[in-house]
């Protein structure tokens, strides 16, 4: 990799002006009172953090995030009252942005929605924030974006003193807006004006949300903890991390939270649920929330990182939870936190230090090829735009295979053999041994198969699928906008292509593909999987609605299931025309 390929641009900004902007809109904006401030009569968060960790208190995160910001607002209230009501202290909110927050105000109204929350004022903000003495995380669609500063200005201006999400940064984007230089600029202004609030505002960033999604080896996103956390230091700004989707093995988990401890790496933000685990009905899903939560709660005894535990409500694979659906997990989580203490006794600490140490080593080889690599390719390791951007644009995987801290091994996915293997590619091998059988027929087709958004395991595990029954799978890449899987498939002519889409907007992307390959005279068949859902246009009910029905009637293969994918395409196999 070198500053050419990478960095092409003549002109880019310099970080060191950027910041100089953010800094000086300190002086019209500075972080505001809140509820929560005033309740603990706490500077920031990371104070209230710091607390916690000494009086080894266990504190708890809930996500929430309505399309309707008046839901959203009685949330943040019942949700906090209910729990105070039964003595579980809930400290943060996670507050879930819809992805068209990410775009600047004036155009805003113009972008594709999601299923997350609008808020098209400051007084939002405000109102939200300040609805019950909760800290206000603004942790998605902030960093990261053409919208960075304004949402910044406006969740300082509400009192948050948590602001993410660099791990966005990295990895998401918004269809259409793919302008990454103006992302990078809003980005590091708004991380200028972080850094020089009177209070500490620590940036925040989900690493599942970024690279360790991507990455094979959990050593390495230690790694990129410890790469993000320099990059914080050349801003001047605290940083928390949160980590947890994907962790679905309890000790790598534990030993992960360990390493964070040995490293430094603390106070966090939170530790995400492990919502990959999340599978089944509810009754089995309280199963997965117990397993992942005793393991979060134990880490925080034994080793305090600040990092607040989050029950995910066990609905979350269905839908987006009720407000009541929340209430259960935090109480759960509450009493779950109180049960937790004699526990301890049965963990073997030998186990969790030896994988900490492991990762921590490998997280350690991780950053210092990450920056030798930088500096030999001539970037400017010491300017926070240059960085930042070089890593964006170098994306998760090639990263790991360039400097990854595992042994390098060209026949396995990520290039290099991992020191601590990260669960999702076993899981989806398991998956797709699920849903074909030991002997799947073989079946010759090519199939262009691609991702509406930035959940790409569905992707994978057609991908894998489709390995295994002997078709070709052409890579129609994550997070495509329909008008570029129609220039591919024009050019690639595939039998079918399969897409996987989890941000409610599986109809208009139906849609605005089918009508797309109509136009030019295509009539390739469409399967479509994940979930299959929308918030009708012009609706306030915050509940995304399933649409398989629609979809079935415009002609689309609705797959609820991996298993499906099969007996479509032995249908689409069996009326193909054959070739003399
Ligand atoms: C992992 C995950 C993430 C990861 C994704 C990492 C990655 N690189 O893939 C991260 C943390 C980054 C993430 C981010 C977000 N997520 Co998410 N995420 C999930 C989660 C936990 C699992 C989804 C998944 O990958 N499942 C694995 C697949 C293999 O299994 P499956 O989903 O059960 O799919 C089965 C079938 O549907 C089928 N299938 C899937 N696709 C296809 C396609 C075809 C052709 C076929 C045949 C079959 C098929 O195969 C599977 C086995 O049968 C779900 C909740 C859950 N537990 O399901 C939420 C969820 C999908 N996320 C959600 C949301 C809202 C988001 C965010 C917008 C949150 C935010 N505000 O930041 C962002 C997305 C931002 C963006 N720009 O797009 C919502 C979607 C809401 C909705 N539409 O109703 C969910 C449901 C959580 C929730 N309840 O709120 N997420």
């Amino acid at each position: 990799m070198n500053r050419a390929d990478l960095l092409p641009e003549p002109d880019l900004p310099k970080g060191a002006d950027l910041l100089a902007e953010g800094r000086a809109l300190a002086s019209l904006w500075q972080t505001g009172p809140s509820a929560f401030l005033s309740h603990y009569n706490t500077r920031s968060e990371l104070d209230h953090k710091r607390a916690a960790m000494a009086e080894g208190r266990v504190m708890q995160h809930a996500q929430i995030g309505y399309r309707d910001p008046g839901k959203s607002i009685r949330a943040y209230h019942d949700i906090w009252a209910a729990c105070d009501a039964a003595g579980t202290r809930l400290d943060r909110y996670g507050l879930c942005l819809d992805w068209s927050m990410a775009l600047p105000r004036a155009i805003r109204a113009r972008a594709q929605r999601g299923t997350g929350m609008i808020l098209p004022t400051i007084e939002d903000f405000i109102a939200l924030a300040n609805a019950a003495p909760v800290a206000a995380h603004f942790g998605d669609f902030v960093l990261g974006f053409p919208a960075a500063l304004e949402n910044t200005q406006a969740a300082l201006t509400a009192g948050a003193t948590a602001i993410g999400n660099l791990g966005q940064y990295f990895t998401f984007r918004v269809p259409g807006h793919d302008d990454d230089i103006a992302a990078t600029t809003a980005t590091v202004t708004a991380l200028g004006l972080i850094a020089a609030q009177t209070r500490p505002v620590m940036i925040h960033s989900n690493i599942d949300d970024g690279f360790a999604a991507q990455f094979t080896d959990l050593a390495n996103a230690l790694g990129m903890i410890l790469v993000e956390r320099d990059i914080a230091a050349l801003i001047g700004a605290p940083i928390g991390h949160a980590f947890g989707h994907h962790f679905s093995d309890p000790l790598a988990r534990l030993a992960f939270q360990h390493a964070l401890h040995a490293e430094g790496a603390s106070p966090g933000t939170m530790i995400y649920g492990n919502t990959t685990s999340y599978r089944g009905n509810p009754a089995q899903n309280w199963a997965a929330l117990s397993a992942y939560l005793m393991v979060d709660a134990l880490g925080q005894r034994m080793h305090p990182t600040g990092h607040a535990i989050n029950p995910v409500p066990v609905t979350e694979n269905q839908r987006i939870p009720e407000v009541d659906e929340v209430i259960d997990a935090q109480l759960f989580a509450g009493r779950l936190i109180e049960m937790s203490d004699p526990w301890q006794p049965m963990i073997d600490p030998a186990a969790v230090a030896a994988l900490s140490h492991t990762l921590c080593c490998g997280a350690q080889t991780f950053r210092q090829n990450l920056w030798r690599g930088l500096t030999e390719a001539g970037i400017d390791t010491q300017d926070a735009f240059e960085c930042l951007l070089a890593l964006r644009r170098m994306g998760g995987r090639r990263i790991e295979t360039a400097y990854g801290a595992g042994t390098p091994n060209p026949r396995i996915m990520g290039g290099r053999t991992p020191l601590v293997p990260a669960t999702i590619l076993s899981e989806i091998a398991h998956l797709a041994r699920a849903a074909l059988g030991a002997h799947p027929p073989q079946i010759n087709l090519r199939v262009l198969v691609a991702t509406s958004d930035v959940h790409e395991h569905g992707k994978m595990l057609i991908d894998e699928m489709l390995h295994q029954i002997g078709a070709t799978t052409i890579d129609g890449g994550t997070s495509t906008d329909p008008d570029k899987l129609i220039l591919q498939a024009l050019s690639q002519t595939p039998d079918a292509i399969a897409i996987s889409t989890y941000n409610g907007v599986a109809l208009s992307y139906y849609q605005t593909l089918r009508a797309g390959l109509d136009q030019h005279g295509l009539t390739i068949p469409i399967l479509i999987g994940g979930r299959l859902n929308q918030i009708p246009e012009g609706s306030n009910t915050s509940l995304p609605q399933d649409v398989g029905a629609q979809l079935a009637a415009e002609g689309a293969h609705v797959c609820r299931d991996a298993a499906d994918l099969l007996p479509i395409l032995q249908q689409i196999a069996a009326s193909k025309p054959r070739s003399p």
